[in-house]
């Protein structure tokens, strides 16, 4: 059998993350998630399409790579509080990993802007959550200013070396799996990170690259205008950004690799949300399945080549938005606990 995996630090991908033998490991045993092949979207596109499901991760999503080392880096370094800005997930991971290496944790959220499985996570492991009457700008902002004057370490990942490094390793686990780099990569864009570590990873890794397909939603769409947008607006809370901090890299990933940023609505992103569900078993948070409805929104403009491979960031799992679950498909039938009256509500009998 093989090694157990004991998370990032302790993996294969150590040399390429930015920690010491000095550097203590705090980990949840996050990365080494599934890349699972999607029979639906292989079928719909006549690509090769896989889901690299980072809902798996132990906080439930991507951001838990970054974590695991700024966490670590903090604790050698002898920061007692963290903070972070957060849609949700970061503040979920870094309330964990806070917890997990005996750290504070100070969250900024936007008021009603985050969904209330991630919420669960953070006030869970303790940390201390301070609703911001403002959008995610506000709270990075807010965030930024305190760390520069006040005892405690920024978390995020914009120009955050020790994040975008930890995220890097989402591209090595796919160019292992797969043998190579993929064709194209598609991936949510919020605050344009991801996009960015995730560039940078296959480009590091020198097997092949992408071309980097990223997708924000129609209302909150700042890099496919061009400009911020000062009420942004989704169901798919996790990337309602309407200026992303690491705008110039984040276009650079795309320009670069000869890729694109686009758009999809509400619509779309639910459709795929309940595809990916009902058709792979595969159950990600709204804000993940944009990256679906982008793929199949350019392959219906004829910009995806027949036969490519590509590649898929899962971001974040289903769990974390149980309103968005329920929104829509929650029709359950009534009956009484006899099961000849069971079976009758379920058209078994007449
Ligand atoms: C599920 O938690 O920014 O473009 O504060 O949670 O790197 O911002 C979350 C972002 C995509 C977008 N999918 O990534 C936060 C936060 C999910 C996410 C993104 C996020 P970036």
């Amino acid at each position: 059998m093989a090694a157990p995996w004991r998370g990032l630090l302790d993996s294969e991908y150590r040399p390429r993350l930015p920690v010491t033998p000095q550097t203590p490991s705090v980990t949840l045993h996050e990365g080494n998630t599934p890349l699972l092949r999607s029979a639906h979207l292989c079928a719909r596109t006549g690509c090769d399409v896989w889901l690299k499901v980072e809902g798996a991760n132990p906080t439930g999503s991507f951001k838990d790579r970054g974590m695991t080392v700024a966490i670590s880096r903090a604790t050698q370094a002898g920061v007692r509080l963290v903070v972070c800005a957060s849609t949700g997930n970061t503040s979920a991971s870094a309330a964990a990993y806070a917890a997990r290496g005996g750290l504070g944790a100070a969250v900024l959220v936007p008021t009603g802007g985050v969904a209330r499985g991630k919420l669960g996570q953070a006030a869970r492991f303790g940390a201390r959550i301070v609703e911001v009457a403002g959008t995610f700008e506000d709270c990075l902002r807010a965030a930024r200013e305190l760390a520069a004057h006040h005892p405690v370490a920024l978390v995020n990942s914009v120009g955050n070396e020790l994040r975008l490094a930890g995220q890097r390793t989402v591209a090595y686990e796919i160019v292992d799996a797969l043998g190579a780099a993929p064709d194209v990569h598609c991936l949510p864009v919020g605050n344009g990170g991801n996009i960015t570590a995730t560039w940078q990873g296959y480009c590091r890794y020198g097997r092949g690259r992408p071309r980097m397909w990223g997708f924000q939603a129609a209302g909150a769409a700042p890099l496919v205008h061009g400009a911020p947008v000062a009420e942004p607006r989704t169901d798919a809370s996790a990337i309602r950004v309407g200026s992303p901090a690491t705008w110039a890299p984040a276009v650079a990933a795309r320009d670069e690799s000869g890729g694109l940023i686009g758009a999809v609505t509400d619509a779309e992103i639910f459709a795929a949300y309940r595809d990916l569900a009902r058709l792979d078993g595969v159950y990600a948070e709204p804000a993940s399945a944009a990256a679906v409805a982008g793929l199949l929104a350019e392959h219906r403009a004829g910009r995806l080549t027949p036969g490519s491979t590509v590649a898929i960031t899962l971001t974040g799992n289903g769990l974390k938005d149980p309103d968005a679950a329920l929104r829509d498909d929650y029709d359950p039938a009534p009956s009484g606990p006899a099961t000849a009256e069971v079976a009758r509500t379920l058209g078994l009998t007449g």
